[in-house]
Formats: C-alpha cells, sequence, structure tokens
C-alpha cells in the first residue's frame, strides 16, 4: 500500500513541527505503507521532514512540479533527470519562468511572494520558523503569493499557461500540473512492480485532484469532495490506519 500525504496542515500543524506527524509516520510504517509526501513545500523542506521523521520513499513537491526518486528505488531504470541522489521526473514549470510572469504584473497587482519579498517578511506572512522559511524560499518550480491589492492577476497568468492554486493558506503558481497528475506518474511506475492500493490525505483545494487517482481518500477538516471521507483532524488519521 502507497499513502500520498500533505505536509500543511494535514501532516504537520501550524507550528510546522514535525512532533504530530511522528506518531502517524510510525503507525504507517509499522503497517507497510510506502510514504510519499505530495505537497507545495519545496524539495529542501521536504527533505528537512524526511530527515525528521525517517522517511525514505519518493516525494513530489511544488504541488505536483516534479517527482523525486531515490537513484535504484525502483528495480528498473527510470527516465528523468538525474540530480544529486535523486532521478527527478519534472512536469512542472522551471522557477525562473514562473517568476519572469510574476515580475512583469507584480507592481500592477501588488503582489508580493518570496521572490520579491524579504526573509523576516515571509517569517511574518507565513509564521514559518526562519530556518524552515530559508528552506520554503528555495523554490525551484513554482511561487508561492500571498498577498495581492488588485484582482485578476490569475486570469492573466492562466492565459499565458501558468497555473493558480489554492494551497492552505496562500496561491501557489505553477506549470501545468497538480498534485494528481505526479501521484498518478508516480503510481504507475509502482504499478509495474506490483499491484498497490493508494491512500492520500490532504485537507486543501489543491489535494482534490490527488483524491481522484487514489483507491482512498480522507479529508482532514472540512472541505468537500465526493469521494473522500472526512476525519475532523490528523490525530483521528491514526484511528482510520488502525
Ligand atoms: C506554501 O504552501 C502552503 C501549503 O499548501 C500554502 O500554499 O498555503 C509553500 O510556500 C510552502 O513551501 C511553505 O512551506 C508554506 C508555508 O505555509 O506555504
Amino acid at each position: 500500500r502507497a499513502i500520498f500525504l500533505d505536509l500543511d496542515k494535514t501532516l504537520i500543524g501550524d507550528d510546522y513541527s514535525p512532533e504530530l506527524a511522528r506518531p502517524v509516520v510510525k503507525a504507517l510504517k509499522r503497517k507497510g505503507f510506502i510514504i510519499v509526501f505530495n505537497t507545495s513545500k519545496t524539495r529542501a523542506e521536504v527533505e528537512y521532514y524526511r530527515q525528521a521523521l525517517g522517511v525514505e520513499d519518493p516525494f513530489i513537491v511544488e504541488n505536483g512540479s516534479a517527482i523525486f526518486i531515490p537513484k535504484d528505488y525502483f528495480p528498473f531504470p527510470v527516465e528523468g533527470r538525474e540530480k544529486g541522489e535523486y532521478i527527478v521526473i519534472e512536469l512542472g514549470m522551471r522557477y525562473e519562468t514562473i517568476r519572469e510572469a510574476l515580475d512583469e504584473i507584480a507592481q500592477e497587482y501588488g503582489l508580493k511572494y518570496y521572490g520579491n519579498s524579504t526573509i523576516e517578511e515571509v517569517v511574518a506572512f507565513t509564521g514559518l520558523p526562519r530556518d524552515l522559511a530559508k528552506l520554503a524560499v528555495k523554490r525551484e518550480y513554482s511561487e508561492t503569493v500571498f498577498r495581492w491589492t488588485r484582482d485578476g492577476w490569475a486570469e492573466l497568468l492562466k492565459a499565458r499557461g501558468l497555473k493558480v492554486t489554492r494551497g492552505s493558506r496562500f496561491h501557489t503558481v505553477t506549470g501545468n500540473t497538480d498534485k494528481g497528475s505526479a501521484a498518478r506518474v508516480l503510481l504507475d511506475l509502482y504499478l509495474k512492480v506490483g499491484p498497490v492500493e493508494s491512500w492520500a490525505v490532504g485537507d486543501g483545494e489543491n489535494d482534490l485532484p490527488m483524491f481522484d487517482v487514489v483507491d482512498r481518500a480522507f479529508i482532514v477538516g472540512d472541505l468537500r469532495h465526493s469521494k473522500a471521507k472526512n476525519i475532523p483532524s490528523i490525530e483521528k488519521l491514526l484511528e482510520v490506519i488502525g
């Protein structure tokens, strides 16, 4: 069994600490789940949580933009870009391209995103501890927009082939991808090895496409989705896992 897990407000709470997630990850491991983090976070941020929680499976970053697969993880060669200890399957757009589009309209719409903010501003807007904020601004495939003074910017970006999605707190700008497409690509790789039952847990609008590609979906909180079962909190997830 493989489980796709959103991080913010699903596996980790408002303080961004990995502590709440520990018992959940432990229970999932005991049950033999493959644990795939599928998040808006950057590779640097996910590496922090993987290390803190002892998770070594592949992971999906920046809202479905790229799948990082440890080299030699699958018993067959995987097509992708070699980057350090990973093979990376890139489904999104390069950060530089997204930044160019944002920079062009930033002034007109009063847009604030990580790239035109100081670390202090990022800390203030996200509530991230400074060390984690530094990892959050290491974007490779997406940008997080947290403030604007005029509407219409999202439509403009969409007309230029970019995607704007709501996360737990902010808006994410990516290429034409989502958490569901990336989960599908990774599931197809697992299916080459053998049958796999897929689960997903998330809390935000950007998690809905992921629910559509798995066998069992769970929503933390009160977001609606026909296919998913609502579970009120992260701790409740433990009951579901059994
Ligand atoms: C952003 O992600 C959240 C989660 O969905 C959001 O869009 O609301 C990203 O910038 C992520 O990298 C960052 O850690 C997080 C901080 O809340 O915000």
